[in-house]
């Protein structure tokens, strides 16, 4: 059922006017000029990134009703823009990785035969930008100036697009003159809200389309995006190019692009680690990369919130760099009380707020912000909402804010950020820490017993699913390395590469591997462990681990904490609760086995020998118990 193609009249793209300074770089012009002549755009905006630019987008925005400028004196320099009520997450069903060979897509991915969804996309692509301005980004995903900047092209036909890029990425005309002196090789970005205007036709406050492709063909390295605005599916610097076209060069490269923060830890006695950690979306990359621990003398600096690219170095370690350059985080649920960095990240102003609530005096609210709720508020439909009552025409306990409202803000303005952000050569990873939302099973802390065992929890990791993706929430799915949505080629493959890594750099070399859940409730269904601050406790203990200082207990599953083990001075729970977060139930993973074993056999035999046998190990043990 793809869009009727209409009759128009087609232009040639040397009719359709050029605003900006076109790039000194043949193959960006070539390429931006035939994308141009299929989707037939009024005009095409080369972009520069500047700051006049974004106060130009900003008012264009406005006049169309796609945002709302934020009081100044509330939100400096900040807009607010509400989505289709249709187009607030990622849409998993309709992406796909259109390998040459289906198999190099995997059992986790959708497929489509490369030229088949050429053929469906341009005909949806044939003039879907008429009456839009087609802008042109060029973007770098990494520290400028380093020896291996990635950079890409974005075309979009939404100036909300280009204002969240601006944030995200390295984006305009620093990047294009570095891409001009290189001669730079960059990932073809194409995307569409998939809305043109016939001539006269006003426009909707955030045009969209019911039909969404969201594809990457891995093998050209190219990016298409049809249909949707939000995040996600339209920032294609992030999840399409820095997550599932990077796996892919990864694989390729010998390195790894991971759905991680990165964070640095600094010990009382001032000992620095760099832990890189990888939850599923909406299960606390954020919060955990701007902790600010509870536990005296310990300090956490940011590197980066969501996406890890670890390149070996030259002393066979894994380093890693963020290579995006703004966060893209979830709002409800942050407030001075859990991650207070993020507070005063986004209070400096220049953010895009999406679908979180607006206050009376002009600036934003969501749930979990404050504790006391504001008298009356807009909520992100639009609506009169207040406390008591929840919207207009709504149920009371309609929330203000969508589940997967965010905050788009740039990443220099957090008060914590490490000095090594912009370091091309990254920083070296001592711990790999591996979570999920399980309401039960997963202890709160478990270290592998090495980098194979370490892989295998990887593997298995599973979360209950959240509102960053469509479809339902908190049905429990298996999501290795929390890279389920978002790894470019066969999973197998994946997590071959991962031991191929191991056994590349050696064992010694390797960071060790933890695996937490701070979502673990009690038969009352409330989160048993505190949680945001308090987990720096959880990473206190293994910093001891791998300094020497404790034991821990064994467990078929790996290393717990011992009793007494972990620090809880000042925590304000009971021993008692403590130990229900941390200890291994025999009974919950004698019912996991199943999950497991069934998991496994969906790779068929593309399942690494040794994480088959790293699974025996543990059968053989839960049932010994
Ligand atoms: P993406 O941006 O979607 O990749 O999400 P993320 O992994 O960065 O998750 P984020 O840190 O934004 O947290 C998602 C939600 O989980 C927020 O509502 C947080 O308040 C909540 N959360 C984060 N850490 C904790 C924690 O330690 N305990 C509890 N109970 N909730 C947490
Ligand atoms: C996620 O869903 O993991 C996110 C938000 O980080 S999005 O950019 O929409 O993918
Ligand atoms: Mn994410």
């Amino acid at each position: 059922d793809d869009a009727p193609s209409e009759q128009f009249e087609r232009r040639a793209v040397a009719d359709i006017p050029v605003e900006g300074e076109v790039p000194a770089l043949q193959s960006i012009v070539d390429w931006v000029n035939k994308v141009a002549e299929m989707t037939q755009p009024e005009k095409i905006y080369y972009c520069d990134g500047s700051d006049e630019e974004w106060s130009k987008l900003v008012d264009l925005l406005e006049q169309s009703g796609t945002v709302i400028k934020l009081n100044d004196s509330e939100m400096p320099n900040s807009i607010y823009a509400r989505t289709d009520p249709d187009d607030v997450a990622r849409v998993e069903d309709q992406t796909f990785i259109c390998s040459v060979k289906e198999e190099d897509a995997g059992p986790t991915n959708n497929w489509m035969e490369p030229e088949e969804m050429k053929g469906i996309m341009r005909g949806l692509y044939d003039g879907c930008m008429r009456g839009r301005t087609m802008y042109v980004m060029p973007f770098c995903m990494g520290p400028l100036g380093g020896e291996d900047a990635k950079f890409g092209v974005e075309v979009s036909d939404s100036a909300y697009v280009v204002l969240s890029m601006k944030i995200m990425t390295r984006m305009g005309k620093s990047v294009l003159d570095e891409m001009v002196r290189l001669n730079a090789e960059f990932v073809p970005c194409l995307h569409s809200v998939g809305m043109p205007l016939k001539p006269g036709q006003k426009d909707v406050p955030w045009p969209c389309s019911d039909i969404k492709y969201i594809v990457h063909f891995p093998e050209e390295r190219t990016i298409w995006s049809y249909g949707s605005g939000y995040g996600g599916n339209s920032l294609l610097g992030k999840k399409c190019y820095a997550l599932r076209i990077a796996s892919v060069m990864g694989r390729d490269e010998g390195w790894m692009a991971e759905h991680m923060l990165i964070l640095k830890l600094i010990s009382p006695e001032g000992k620095a680690y760099h832990i890189a950690a990888a939850f599923p979306s909406a299960c606390g990359k954020t919060n955990l990369a701007m902790l600010e621990p509870t536990i005296p003398g310990w300090k956490v600096e940011t590197l980066g919130d969501d996406i890890a690219w670890m390149r070996p170095g030259p002393d066979g370690r894994l380093y890693a760099i963020n290579p995006e350059n703004g966060f893209f985080g979830v709002a409800p649920g942050t407030g001075a009380a859990t991650n207070p960095n993020a507070m005063r990240t986004i209070e400096q102003g220049n953010n895009i707020f999406t679908n979180v609530a607006l206050t009376d005096h002009g600036g934003v609210w969501w749930e979990g912000m404050t504790a006391v709720k504001p008298p009356h508020l807009t909520d992100w439909k639009g609506r009169s909402w207040t406390p008591e009552e929840g919207p207009e025409g709504g149920r009371p306990d309609e929330k203000a804010a969508h589940p997967n409202s965010r905050f788009c803000t740039p990443i220099d303005q957090c008060p914590i950020l490490s000095e090594d952000f912009n370091n091309p050569q990254g920083v070296p990873i001592d711990i790999i820490v591996f979570g999920g939302r399980r309401e039960n099973t997963i202890p709160l802390v478990t270290q592998s017993r090495d980098w194979t065992h370490g892989v295998f929890m990887g593997a298995t990791c599973s979360s209950e699913t959240t509102a960053a993706a469509k479809g339902a929430v908190g049905v429990l799915r298996r999501d290795p390395m929390a890279m389920l949505p978002f790894c470019g080629y066969h999973v197998g493959d994946y997590l071959q590469h991962w031991l191929d890594m191991g056994a590349k750099q050696g064992e010694e070399n390797m960071p060790t591997v933890f695996y937490v859940n701070w979502f673990r409730k009690s038969a009352e269904g409330k989160f048993l462990w505190p949680g945001f601050g308090d987990n720096s406790r959880v990473l206190k203990w293994m910093i001891d681990r791998l300094e020497g200082k404790v034991q821990g207990q064994e467990t078929p599953v790996g290393v717990i904490p011992a009793e007494g083990e972990l620090d809880i001075e000042g925590l304000g729970i009971d021993q008692a609760v403590v130990d229900e977060c941390t200890r291994y139930v025999a009974h919950e993973w004698a019912d996991e086995l199943p999950r497991l074993e069934n998991w496994f056999e969906g790779f068929g035999h593309k399942l690494p020998k040794p994480l088959a046998g790293e699974l025996d190990k543990v059968r053989d043990a839960v049932k010994a118990q």
